[in-house]
């Protein structure tokens, strides 16, 4: 009923403004069209003072109310990089675009049409021309440059000193592994992806080096270390997003992507800073992927090593799970033993890591 409404309401209203529309004709017929062309034209340069100033007005409000519900200051070297190239761009542009807004509707008011003036006839300059080019292709090439500049940086070999994490994006939910001891990431083949039998990355266990490989849905980093990302997905495009590090990176089915980056601040740090003793680190999936993109959200821990390594020290190998899964249950207690684990979260989710999601 309120949507009837609504739209009788929006009908009614076209109507009035229509007819409006029609009377200021007929006015305009009885007056005589000249001076309904200088009333029209001095409207008209009001309206668009008014819109320049109601439109800068505006964006100074909209920047007082939001600028506190931005994020957090920047939790990684590379995001510090980032927001630094992100406030240059917003200053030069910033200046352009009030500049030439200030000066498109000035120019409409002051030089409205007036019986007093005639317009000159200035069909071409060259050398105006080549300023307006060469300038804004300058200006745009400098900041592309620092941004590919970071680009290369991001997706460039990580230091020695970096950790290794595989991310694996699937609908809707993220996969981290871990090397293990031997820092060595085991080969995956996808024909073996079977979360039924607890291998929901398609892990080869023949290879050795997979043995020690343990699964996680909580993706944690160490404070001040370098970490290089090996990005993944099973199904559809995702994408990595780190907002608190001011990084993504897509996650493409059959190309592995990389990105390194190193997280500065800790999770209980960031807790002071927001004054949010709750705050969680969140891995977003950046990626309209389907219709649970909303939910494909992971936590990240940022600790120190000390509490890395004890995480790491409580973490089974995936392989065990897989082993266990493989067993035939024993004779007498079959009716007891829980049922494969067919859901494709990992089983070593992390003692630590279940309850945080
Ligand atoms: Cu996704």
């Amino acid at each position: 009923m309120a949507v009837f409404f609504a739209i009788l309401m929006a009908l009614l209203l076209f109507v009035v403004i229509f007819q409006i529309a029609k009377a200021s004709e007929y006015v305009a017929v009885l007056k005589g069209e000249k001076s309904s062309r200088a009333q029209a034209n001095k409207v008209n340069a009001f309206l668009m003072i008014s819109f320049l100033v109601l439109g800068l007005f505006g964006v100074y409000f909209c920047n007082e109310e939001l600028k506190d519900k931005l994020l957090p200051r920047a939790a990684s070297i590379q995001g510090v990089a980032i927001d630094h190239m992100m406030n240059i761009t917003l200053v030069i542009t910033g200046i352009v675009f009030l500049a030439t807004q200030i000066t498109l509707f000035t120019f409409a008011f002051r030089y409205r049409s007036s019986e007093k003036r005639k317009a000159k006839y200035f069909p071409e300059n060259n050398k105006l021309e080549l300023a307006w080019t060469i300038i804004p292709a300058l200006a745009m090439t400098v900041l592309v440059g620092i941004g590919l500049k970071h680009w290369f940086e991001l997706t460039s070999e990580a230091p020695a000193n970096a950790m290794v994490v595989e991310v694996t994006g699937h609908q809707f939910n993220w996969f981290f592994r871990y090397p293990g001891k031997d820092g060595e990431l085991g080969k995956k083949n996808y024909q073996l992806i079977d979360p039924g039998k607890n291998n929901p990355l398609g892990q080869d266990w023949s290879d050795p080096a997979n043995q020690d490989d343990f699964v996680s849905s909580v993706l944690y980093l160490v404070v001040n270390r370098p970490v290089k990302l090996i990005i993944n997905s099973q199904d559809v495009v995702h994408d990595v997003g780190l907002p608190y590090f001011r990084l993504k990176m897509d996650a493409v089915p059959g190309i592995p992507t990389t990105l390194w980056f190193t997280p500065t601040i800790t999770t209980a740090q960031m807790a002071r800073i927001t004054g949010d003793d709750n705050f969680t680190y969140k891995l977003i999936c950046d990626q309209l992927c389907g219709k649970g993109h909303y939910s494909m959200v992971a936590n990240i821990v940022v600790e120190t090593q000390a509490e890395f390594d004890q995480f790491v020290s409580q973490q089974k190998p995936q392989y065990q799970f897989a082993m266990a899964s493989l067993k035939p249950p024993p004779a007498d207690t079959s009716s007891k033993a829980a049922p494969a684990d067919t859901s494709a979260k990992p089983a070593a989710a992390g003692s630590g890591a279940s309850g945080l999601r």
